[in-house]
């Protein structure tokens, strides 16, 4: 009995020698030199953990949240080796593609993964500009590691958590006039995404509550373990060591960090433009809490999870206060101002609260004293124009 025909037509015979071959390559000594700081990973007896867009900003604090922990061995994944490597310990980094199936097996077969943190992503105006390769990076990439997953999961004892950051993105209101009025959007409200990425990300959630629960339904026997997928909806994420690549709220993160090296900014949406955002730290924390929440305290795999909510011009106010010669203009951009229009003004995370104990630990204010001031402080120093780190796939 063909078990997987779509898997066997998709491949055909030089596509399975293809594979093969490397898949054997990833296991020869050539390629494991490819890898980083190899002698730091383990030796296999604490849980195991799979994070893929390692390089990216929310990779990069997770890394560093779970390498200080030290209860994890760690394996990244990322297009690029990690350009910042501060405070990443104990983590074996493999350059590769999410889209190279004989590599994720190789990961899988190598490791045995319990948690699965898939970050890699295109961002929302890389996806606008590409929505061919936001297909491949964001959907096909993604159901490449779900595949594997929920068939390793079929080995364990206990299911491999797959967490998956999701984000505002996935809603859609119609107007300016409609996102006052929506105010703080709830999860199942206005899930009608005008940008690839929100399409994206929002068909992810569906899939990834479809491999936990009625996959494999027309299988005479029923499948003993099904993947656990929980996901996350972020707001804009604010980071004091990097910056992003391809988003719409990055507007942000860009005007502090451009007032840090001393150089002027010009924004691309409007003084009023009001978007919910969120200190990494707490980004971090999100992730981590709900992989460790109860599955039965768990009413549903997707949260919102919110902290606080700006518009540009207060961001560029509070920046005033550290930076009183922090430079802004407004060059709107209408098809990027369009995207964040359509972006809810603030969400509403009770559920998260409620189920497994949700709340920022930074405000507005005390994110810029407490975290994002010192931190770009510390990065830039003296050196302003110095370009601060690159990252990839975020
Ligand atoms: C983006 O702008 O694409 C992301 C997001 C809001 O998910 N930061």
């Amino acid at each position: 009995m063909i078990k997987d025909p779509g898997r066997r037509y998709s491949f055909g015979f030089a596509g399975v020698a293809k594979y093969v071959a490397r898949y054997r390559e990833l296991r020869s000594e050539a390629c494991m030199s490819r890898t980083l700081k190899r002698e730091n990973i383990k030796i296999m007896n604490r849980p195991t953990v799979l994070i893929t867009g390692s390089g990216g900003e929310l990779g990069h604090g997770l890394i560093q949240y779970l390498s200080a922990e030290g209860k994890y061995d760690i394996v990244g994944l990322d297009l690029n080796e990690p350009a910042n490597q501060d405070g990443m310990g104990r983590v074996e980094f493999h350059k590769g593609d999410i889209m190279d199936r004989s590599l994720l097996d190789y990961l899988f077969d190598r490791f045995n993964f319990d948690y699965v943190f898939h970050l890699a992503a295109l961002l929302s105006t890389s996806s606008e500009k590409n929505p061919a390769r936001a297909q491949d990076i964001n959907v096909n990439g993604t159901f490449n590691l779900l595949e594997r997953a929920r068939k390793y999961t079929e080995k364990r004892t206990s299911p491999v958590v797959f967490m998956f950051p999701s984000t505002i993105a996935v809603y859609g209101l119609g107007s300016v006039a409609e996102k006052t009025r929506a105010g703080k959007v709830k999860e199942d409200q206005y899930l009608s995404p005008i940008c690839m990425y929100g399409v994206n990300k929002h068909y992810v959630e569906e899939l990834g509550r479809y491999f936990s629960t009625t996959y494999g339904m027309l299988e005479s026997e029923q499948r003993r373990l099904k993947l656990d997928f929980r996901a996350v909806r972020y707001p804009g994420l604010l980071s004091a060591d990097t910056i992003p690549t391809g988003g719409t709220s990055d507007y942000g993160p860009e005007m502090l960090h451009a007032a840090a090296r001393g150089i002027p900014y010009s924004c691309f949406v409007k003084a009023e433009s009001r978007l919910p955002f969120m200190a990494m730290p707490d980004a971090v924390d999100a992730l981590i809490q709900l992989s460790r929440a109860p599955a039965k305290s768990l009413s549903r795999r997707v949260y919102n999870v919110g902290a606080f909510s700006v518009t540009a011009e207060e961001i560029y106010r509070e920046i005033l206060n550290y930076y009183p010669d922090a430079q802004v203009d407004y060059r709107i951009d209408p098809k990027r101002l369009e995207i964040v229009e359509s972006w809810p003004a603030d969400i509403d995370d009770s559920l998260a609260r409620r189920d497994w104990g949700w709340a920022a630990k930074y405000e507005f204010r005390n994110a810029f004293r407490d975290y994002l001031v010192p931190g770009v402080r510390k990065h830039y120093g003296t050196r302003k124009t110095e370009p601060c780190y690159a990252v990839g796939q975020a």
